[in-house]
């Protein structure tokens, strides 16, 4: 058990709320993920994949109704509902316990009700924080165990610190009308209900990492984001470290660990993380940013030799499979696999003349960063990595330019609150439509967006080292739904450019929304691209932009009276550039 009162009687308080046949405290050992492995593979919450060509690798079907993030369903449970703001949905506190205590309760008789400590960001860095979740799902603890450092290490620390973040999970009985994903940010606490999947189920990763976090980062004078973290190394040996923010399913994990293509012999990209970052101040007035997680939940459909030969190496052994489809062989499948034929779609029925994919859109891996060939060295450093450039993205088919610099940081911010994209499979509801995600944190940050701009905005004040920021779009198409730009390992070229910027050795041309590189100053050679083409994605459309412009006014509006008066400066100073 514990020395720490505190953690010792929550737990006693949840066990008697949620009535378990036993409590078992997680240590995180080898032992114990066996045995829960045969306990999954006993009741069919996992199955068994090849272990010939895929040593170590399961395979969990989720509900049907259970796939996905569900925003509607999230709160953020401030004394005051205008702290949360109107980026997200409001309950009181006490009326959230209420109602989340009235779902807990006797939901786990029969079954055993795990302690997971667990601990975001390297072991020893005085940057990392602990959680402790407790949960009835064998299978959130085994993906835990791989998402985070889990276990008597992680309790340690709790009791040196003897602070931690509370979450209580229970799958329920996956209801979609008994779910909810509560979070209490004055309590430091989460009670989510009535899901398995990833985001509303392990507690560490956007509950904790980004939401929690993001309110104590604002308290504290640090920021909680949802970007990657990479090295770009040169052919000479000097690494520069980016952090990009892109909505779900954008491309965060594709550029984290992308390989050059050969026309870019001797460039190394480096993993640092590939879904959150934690950015702190340093003495020195840069910011330095580590990884909270220690795995990866990544999507699977699209995953290839080609497009992320690092993703497709490392998910051949030791991970699990959450709703993909399988071959008669037993090898797991999705769409974009170079081979092997599904015969067993993601439901569990066979694929004979069933439509739709194979492998839900929305389908994952969970692997330890420890089996990616590009895991940066730096990426266990307590100190964290010093942040060259920030980098804010979006899928647009049109309107964003393939890349732009940010004219100042309170520039970047606005560009950063202006962002939009087409919504993906990652959260339940429509796909395809472009909405406003300011810093890919509209389903993640966990209080009023106004006070977050002004947040980001306070950096400046206290540091003349800050970033450059910038804005990538990979996702132009045209008229056929043709992309426009080859991405994936191309993208290298966009971050050198990124990079030479960060040096003032690149060159560009100032247009009314920032610099845009100069015909020269983007590696193009041996690209595949017709001057037509790159000219569009060089370049920006006055109409398109005067509109786009307009939107972002509108929407910062409906923020009020909050609203950092800066960020309508900058919006204001941008559209009259245009006109
Ligand atoms: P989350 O884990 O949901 O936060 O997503 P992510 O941002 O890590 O997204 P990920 O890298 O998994 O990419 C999601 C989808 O975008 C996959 O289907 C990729 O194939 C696709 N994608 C990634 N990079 C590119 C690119 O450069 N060009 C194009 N066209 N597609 C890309
Ligand atoms: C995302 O949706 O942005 C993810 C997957 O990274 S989840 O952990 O489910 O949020
Ligand atoms: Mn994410």
């Amino acid at each position: 058990m514990t020395s720490n009162t505190s953690l010792k009687q929550w737990v006693e308080e949840c066990a008697k709320l949620t009535q378990p046949n036993s409590v078992h405290w997680c240590t995180g050992n080898e032992a114990e993920n066996n045995e829960l492995v045969e306990l999954m593979l006993k009741d069919g919450s996992l199955t068994k994949l090849n272990e010939k060509t895929f040593p170590n690798c399961y395979l969990h079907l989720s509900d049907q109704q259970d796939v996905a993030r569900v925003e509607h369903l999230t709160f953020i449970c401030t004394s005051a509902e205008d702290d949360a703001g109107p980026n997200n949905h409001w309950m009181d506190p006490g009326a959230g316990h209420e109602k989340m205590d009235g779902l807990f309760d006797g939901c786990m008789k029969g079954r055993t009700m795990y302690v997971i400590p667990y601990c975001m960001g390297p072991i020893d860095s005085p940057l990392a924080r602990c959680g402790v979740e407790i949960t009835d799902s064998p299978y959130v603890v085994a993906n835990m165990r791989i998402m985070t450092r889990m276990g008597s290490d992680a309790l340690a620390r709790i009791e040196r610190d003897g602070t931690f973040v509370r979450g209580l999970h229970s799958t329920g009985e996956l209801d979609p009308d008994r779910r909810f994903i509560m979070h209490f940010p004055e309590e430091l606490s989460i009670k989510s209900f009535g899901s398995g999947y990833g985001g509303n189920a392990l507690l560490g990763k956007k509950c904790h990492a980004l939401r929690i976090a993001s309110y104590q980062a604002r308290q504290e004078g640090w920021l909680a984001e949802h970007m990657l973290i990479l090295g770009l190394e040169s052919p000479q040996g000097e690494t520069h470290y980016i952090a990009a923010a892109f909505p779900s399913a954008c491309g965060k994990t594709n550029l984290a660990m992308m390989v050059p293509p050969e026309s870019q012999a001797g460039w190394k990209i480096w993993t640092v993380g590939d879904d959150i970052a934690w950015l702190h101040m340093g003495d020195d007035g840069k910011l330095y940013a580590i990884n909270p997680e220690a795995g990866y939940f990544g999507v699977v459909p699209g995953t290839s030799p080609k497009t992320n030969p690092h993703a497709f190496n490392m998910i051949q052994k030791d991970t699990i499979f959450t709703n993909v489809a399988k071959t008669d062989s037993n090898e797991p499948w999705w769409e974009g696999c170079p081979d092997g034929t599904a015969t067993q779609n993601w439901k569990g029925d066979s694929i004979n003349g069933k439509r739709g994919p194979a492998a839900h859109p929305n389908s994952r891996f969970t692997v330890s960063a420890k089996n990616n060939p590009a895991y940066s060295p730096m990426a266990d450093d307590p100190r964290g990595v010093p942040i060259s450039a920030i980098v804010f993205g979006g899928r647009r088919r049109e309107t964003a330019p393939l890349v732009y610099e940010a004219k100042s940081w309170e520039h970047g911010v606005l560009v950063g609150a202006g962002m939009a994209s087409e919504t993906t499979a990652a959260a339940t509801g429509a796909v395809g439509v472009v909405r406003r995600d300011p810093m890919a944190m509209k389903p993640f940050c966990g209080y009023n967006f106004a006070d977050y701009w002004g947040h980001w905005l306070s950096m400046s004040d206290r540091s003349n080292a800050l970033p450059k920021m910038f804005h990538v779009n990979w996702f132009r198409q045209d008229s056929d739904d043709n992309f426009l730009w080859p991405g994936f390992g191309e993208n290298l070229r966009v971050l050198r450019w990124i990079i030479g910027r960060c040096k003032n050795e690149a060159d560009a041309v100032e247009t009314p929304i920032g610099f845009l590189p100069t015909k020269d100053s983007l590696d193009t050679e041996g690209l595949d691209i017709s001057p037509d083409v790159l000219d569009e994605l060089l370049s920006i459309d006055a109409g398109q932009w005067r509109d786009e412009m307009s939107a972002i006014g509108e929407y910062l509006d409906s923020y009020g009276e909050r609203l950092p008066a800066e960020l309508k400066e900058q919006q204001q100073a941008i559209s009259a550039l245009l006109k």
